[in-house]
């Protein structure tokens, strides 16, 4: 198996959550000074997300702070791009500072917004880094060329494919490309998105994203690999030809939308292990195990 699910999954649901929620799920990941934090989706009753906070010293065993760190009222002027929500975290760090970009949901449909932090209690809102609709962004944990990369995928109606652009200050963004369209006819047939953001490797930049195939009234969301260039991140080296996640157990397969596994949180350890922080049927939290040359061995073979 190219990963591991926790024989405990899922490893966070709303019973561990100290108030009303409707759901837990898709939390981007980080390790700091030893200690795992996931900054988590939170659905609130009303149906709109907030971001709360876990924290574990084993990866593991989280324990879920008491009120959301950030909630969609606290946006100021950018208030109106977020009224429905904010889903979706994806973290980086650049010095001292966490950068955050996550979907902001409105009547002007999903775009991309970005946060700034020091400690996931103060969070300097820096507002959209795209017109709507664009989601799945995640930038590059490192400056390319001397500029920053986001990966993201602009909805339009028709095309469902991830775009790269780059910026000078992480605000102004350009030269925008698209790097990988679907494959027609597979698991990934209808659109595709980036899902974590990009871990340095010597043989690439490893992202995973993930891939959608409607069947009817029903859609599968499963989980692929693909590594860029380091230098031209444009470069697609490899891909994966198979999705490297799928939905097998009840806690993938019945939930809130049946049949998801998603994730845009991963944690690359000094050993080569990889802990992927994933949701299962948009509704809990768990965790899958693998290695960056089994990840990368999927993607070139
Ligand atoms: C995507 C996002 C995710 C969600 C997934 C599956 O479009 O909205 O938040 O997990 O769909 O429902």
């Amino acid at each position: 198996m190219l990963m591991d699910k926790y024989s405990e999954n899922p490893i966070i649901t709303v019973a561990d959550v100290p108030f009303r929620v409707n759901s837990i799920f898709n939390p981007g990941a980080v390790k700091a000074n030893g200690e795992y934090i996931l900054l988590c989706r939170i659905e609130m009753p009303t149906g709109r997300s907030s971001f709360l906070v876990a924290r574990s010293t084993d990866g593991i065993k989280f324990k879920v702070e008491d009120k959301p760190c950030l909630t969609p009222g606290e946006h100021g002027v950018y208030n109106k791009y977020t009224e429905w929500g904010i889903e979706d975290p994806r973290v980086v760090q650049f010095g001292d500072s966490w950068f955050i970009t996550y979907t902001g949901y409105s009547k002007f449909m999903p775009l991309v917004m970005l946060a700034e932090t020091k400690d996931f209690k103060e969070f300097k809102i820096h507002g959209p880094i795209s017109e709507p609709s664009n989601k799945d962004c995640a930038i590059f944990p490192e400056k390319i060329n001397g500029r920053f990369w986001k990966m993201d995928r602009p909805s339009a109606e028709t095309r469902r494919d991830i775009w790269l652009s780059s910026s000078p200050d992480m605000i102004h963004w350009g030269n925008y490309q698209m790097i990988i369209e679907p494959e027609v006819g597979t698991w990934e047939n209808d659109k595709i998105g980036g899902s974590t953001p990009p871990i340095r490797t010597d043989a690439g930049w490893l992202v995973l994203y993930h891939g959608v195939r409607g069947f009817g009234v029903s859609t599968l969301y499963k989980i692929g690999c693909t590594l860029l260039d380091i230098n031209e991140p444009w470069k697609v080296i490899g891909k994966t030809k198979e999705p490297v996640l799928t939905p097998e157990m009840d806690y993938e397969r019945t939930g809130d939308v049946n049949n998801v596994v998603f994730a845009n949180g991963w944690v690359a350890e000094s050993d080569g292990t990889v802990k992927v922080y994933y949701s299962g049927a948009d509704t809990n939290i768990c965790l899958a195990t693998t290695t960056i040359d089994e990840l990368i061995a999927s993607c070139t073979a």
